[in-house]
């Protein structure tokens, strides 16, 4: 029986002997995709807020996107937490998602951002004296400042044509309508988005 030496090792070999199987074995860190939790709210009729918190194994390393009507981006803290403001485009859907830093995505979460009409109350001309009506009224609106009123008939005629509202919403001037050009008038306003109000009317009549 021939008794074999063991074969040396150069140098070389013996620097890259693995050293694993004397480090604790872990498992490798898997990568997940992130989950999102997201409100919407509208702030001041103008603007939407998005908030709300990502889950991931390391939300400091995820975005969360911001599509559609509203278009932005917001960085989680590492608590996932985040909150971004936007101002919308217009009217229609928004899509929110996650993703990380290898694009692993969340689901979207959808959003349909929408708005109420104007309405003009309270539209008025009231005889002050000669030629002199004093024509007001007062837009409601969620952001009834600096819209402006359109008039129509009467006013229209006689070279009246708009008016910006006050941050209020309320309007008022005076106009000199000549006794011949007396009849209705009236107003129409468009808010920020586009929304239209009913045609509101009003009579400028001199008595007999
Ligand atoms: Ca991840
Ligand atoms: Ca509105």
């Amino acid at each position: 029986m021939t008794v074999r030496n063991a074969p040396r090792l150069t140098s070389a070999a013996r620097r890259f002997r693995p050293q694993v199987e004397w480090l604790e074995q872990r498992d490798c860190p898997t990568n997940v995709a992130p989950s999102l939790v997201v409100n919407m709210e509208v702030v001041n009729d103008s603007e939407v807020r998005f908030y709300g918190q990502v889950t991931d194994e390391s939300p400091t390393t995820t975005m969360v996107y911001i599509d559609g009507q509203a278009l932005g981006m917001a960085q989680p803290n590492s608590n996932g937490e985040f909150s971004i403001t936007l101002t919308p485009m217009g009217l229609g859907n928004v899509s929110v998602y996650a993703a990380d830093e290898e694009w692993l995505m969340s689901a979207n979460s959808n959003f349909n951002f929408q708005n109420s009409p104007p309405v003009i109350e309270g539209f008025f001309a009231e005889f002050l004296g000669g030629t002199t009506w004093k024509i007001s009224g007062r837009v409601v609106d969620g952001a009834p400042g600096g819209l402006t009123v359109t008039f129509g008939d009467v006013l229209f005629n006689t070279g009246y044509y708009s008016i910006d509202t006050q941050a209020d919403g309320t309007f008022e001037f005076c106009a000199e309508i000549p006794e011949a050009e007396e009849g209705i008038a009236s107003a129409q306003v468009t808010d920020q988005w586009g929304l239209t109000s009913a045609l509101v009317q009003t009579l400028i009549e001199y008595s007999a």
